[in-house]
């Protein structure tokens, strides 16, 4: 099976050595995660090559070339849509908002319209290769809308898509213009991954609150379609980082990091350099230590990397000036004739260089104010083959929720983290080497590999769950020869539903009587010969029995909690207890006085809230909210929470129409068709919307 691979760089860049352009294989995170699985999967990568902005028309044939033989396909943007879709759309409202920097939107939000094209024109470009069987993998946020699209031009496709960004709180994605186009993008994939629990939990809320999807944990129902959500923290090339490190020594020309005992502890940081990375706080932290400690005053210093990023976007230009302003205050202030406290280096360096880096730092100073995953962390402990070295990290990271050993700072608070630095800096030589022992145990077991293996599996397996478009609604045109089949029966069960079935919905629920006509209808079809006819619906027993107790009838009230066979007596079942009843009222009936038109119904198996009388688009709003609610408020209680048409119901578990279906059934003549219609499915059992 053939993987396709979809990112928007591609895992090479090209740069113009004399007259010619060279590419460059990149180095680390998703290219190391993926190649085996291009390797051995016979894939393909399909991304945007990033080539020098003056590249001639010789040389773009020359890299279509180059990047075929490498099995690869390159979407070639614009300038035009380089700045809409990446810098403006991307790295200016995306990437900061779901790192929660809201201040740093823009005031205007624009450039969707780009932004939406160029995930077209990488749909496009997927379509030009795929084959029916391929899978494709998506990856992150400049490609959002990439799943919707594909799954419009291959609707059996085996389509994943992987956030390496966090999914931010449903209260910060909401600001977003196009928030309800970006989930409906993701929806397209038959699995959507993240790196943390956490990540999913928001996009679940985000989904209820914003599209009114119900996710149960760790999938959601999406019209006929299943979508998985699903954990993956991503990892690092474990083996390949000790393998290199045993070998490695600091480079000389990297002298002012030179372990030596002259030169004291080594403190680390290695970012990108971004703002969600925390450097001016780590800053602040180690100009603290110097002072609340100052016995480290000439016997620590720390050596801070930040590769250039993003150069085009003045917010990262500020933020520059800012670390630079800040590590000149505190080598101003302690450094002297012969001590730097800040080495402060803004390039990149080769990954040979870094890895030395790892190898000799004390302690790896990892405090991003919000990181998705951070991968610099686990690379450092994958380099520790010797078993040292401590790990300072921010609780924001997506690596905090598995590496527990490290010690755990809330970045925000300069003070803790100052002390955890001096604790990092005073912590024995046997509490370092087991915590690093048990960290290394997670990175190199939880490596990059094994995360790209574990997503595809479970791809694969949710593009094998997929149902086939099965019995679900019946088209019209199918129906006449259903309604044959059932005419043709020597014996007949009806199981019918009432609201939006029989009757249409009314503003008020006592408005949706039955009138002559309809009563009629029923009393004709239960005198049929042969026919027996059920009514199952949500209604208390009490106004099923006003308004249909002199019909030959079997009745069935609140979703089945109370039933009566035609001709016979009303009996409820044993209900379970609703120990949440209580507390569930109390929400409800909050919700009723603050969204009018909207009213409260107590059955004794359940609360039901109805909003068909309040103004529409405040009254689905309310409904979100309140579902929302109740899913934290009731999360371990014994109830189901149920959306229905203009209406939410609790009721408890183990109460559905499914299960008159199975005790009618019981009763029903051998050899009889039953034939269930009705305008809404109950999950839990048999949809009663199709003819058997
Ligand atoms: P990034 O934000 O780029 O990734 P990170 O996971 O830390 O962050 O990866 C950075 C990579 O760049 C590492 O491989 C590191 O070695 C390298 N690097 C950093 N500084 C360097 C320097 N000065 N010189 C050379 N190389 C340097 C996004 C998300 C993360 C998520 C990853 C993967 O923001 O949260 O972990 O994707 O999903």
């Amino acid at each position: 099976m053939r993987t396709l691979i979809v990112s928007n760089r591609l895992p090479v860049s090209y740069a113009r050595d004399g007259d010619e352009l060279v590419g460059h294989q990149s180095a680390g995170g998703l290219a190391t995660g993926l190649d085996r699985v291009q390797e051995e999967a016979e894939g393909w990568w399909i991304g945007w090559p990033g080539t020098p902005s003056d590249t001639t028309s010789e040389e773009r044939a020359f890299v279509d070339r180059d990047l075929e033989r490498q099995r690869m396909v390159p979407v070639w943007l614009t300038p035009g849509e380089v700045e809409g879709y990446y810098e403006n759309v991307s790295n200016r409202v995306l990437w900061p908002l779901f790192h929660y920097l809201i201040q740093q939107l823009p005031l205007h939000i624009r450039d969707w319209g780009t932004y939406e094209h160029v995930n077209a024109r990488f749909a496009a470009a997927v379509a030009s290769i795929y084959r029916p069987g391929d899978r494709i993998w998506v990856h992150d946020y400049h490609l959002f809308l990439v799943p919707d699209m594909l799954r419009g031009l291959f609707p059996d496709a085996n389509i994943g898509f992987f956030l390496h960004i966090p999914f931010p709180s449903s209260e910060v994605f909401r600001a977003l213009p196009c928030r309800a186009r970006l989930l409906e993008g993701m929806l397209g994939a038959d699995l959507i991954g993240f790196h943390t629990a956490g990540y999913a939990r928001q996009f679940n809320s985000s989904l209820l609150r914003i599209l009114g999807l119900a996710p149960r944990v760790d999938r959601v129902q999406v019209g006929q379609r299943e979508v998985r959500i699903g954990v993956f923290p991503m990892g690092v090339d474990a083996a390949g980082w000790a393998a290199a490190a045993d070998a490695e020594k600091v480079p000389a020309d990297l002298a002012p990091a030179e372990r030596d005992e002259q030169a004291g502890a080594l403190l680390l940081g290695v970012d990108r350099l971004d703002y969600t990375k925390g450097i001016p706080r780590r800053l602040l932290a180690f100009e603290l230590l110097l002072e609340t400690h100052p016995e480290f005053q000439g016997r620590v210093r720390l050596v801070q990397l930040a590769v250039p990023s993003r150069t085009t976007i003045s917010a990262y230009e500020d933020f520059r000036t800012q670390i630079e302003s800040l590590a000149s205050r505190v080598n101003g202030r302690f450094g002297t004739a012969h001590w730097v406290p800040v080495h402060y280096l803004n390039r990149s360096l080769t990954q040979r260089e870094v890895m030395a880096l790892y190898r000799a730092a004390d302690v790896m100073v990892v405090t991003p104010i919000r990181d998705g995953m951070n991968l610099v962390a686990k690379e450092f402990v994958a380099s520790r083959v010797d078993n040292d070295g401590v790990l300072v990290l921010s609780e924001f990271t997506g690596a905090a929720s598995e590496l527990a050993e490290a010690l755990r700072v809330n970045p925000f608070d300069v003070d803790q983290t100052a002390e955890a630095l001096h604790r990092a800096l005073v912590m024995s030589p046997d509490e370092r080497s087991e915590r690093m022992r048990a960290l290394r145990h997670r990175v190199c077991s939880y490596d990059v590999h094994r995360w790209a293996r574990t997503f595809l599996d479970s791809l694969e397996r949710a593009g094998k769950d997929r149902p086939s478009p099965g019995p679900g609604m019946t088209p019209a045109e199918q129906l006449a020869p259903v309604i044959d089949r059932l005419c043709a029966a020597p014996e007949l069960v009806l199981l019918l539903d009432y609201d939006g079935t029989l009757v249409g919905f009314a503003e008020v629920p006592e408005l949706a009587y039955p009138d002559r006509a309809l009563l009629e209808l029923l009393h004709r079809l239960a005198a049929r010969p042969g026919t027996t006819v059920h009514l199952v619906s949500g209604r208390t027993h009490e106004t099923l029995d006003r308004w249909f107790g002199t019909l030959p009838l079997g009745l069935h009230a609140e979703h089945g909690a109370w039933s009566r066979p035609p001709g016979g007596s009303w009996e409820a079942i044993a209900l379970p207890p609703q120990p949440w009843r209580e507390k569930a009222r109390v929400i409800l009936e909050d919700f009723r006085t603050r969204t009018p038109g909207s009213l409260l119904e107590e059955k004794s198996s359940g609360l039901a809230w109805h909003y068909r009388g309040a103004e529409p688009e405040f009254g689905s709003f309310q409904a979100n909210e309140l579902r929302l609610h109740l899913r934290e408020l009731l999360s371990n209680e014994p109830v189901e929470i149920l959306p229905g048409e203009k209406v939410i119901e609790l009721r408890p578990h183990g109460i559905g129409k499914g299960r008159v279906v199975a005790a009618v059934l019981a009763e029903a003549p051998p050899g009889a068709i039953m034939a269930a219609l009705g305008d809404d499915r109950d999950r839990k059992s048999t949809r009663l919307n199709s003819s058997h």
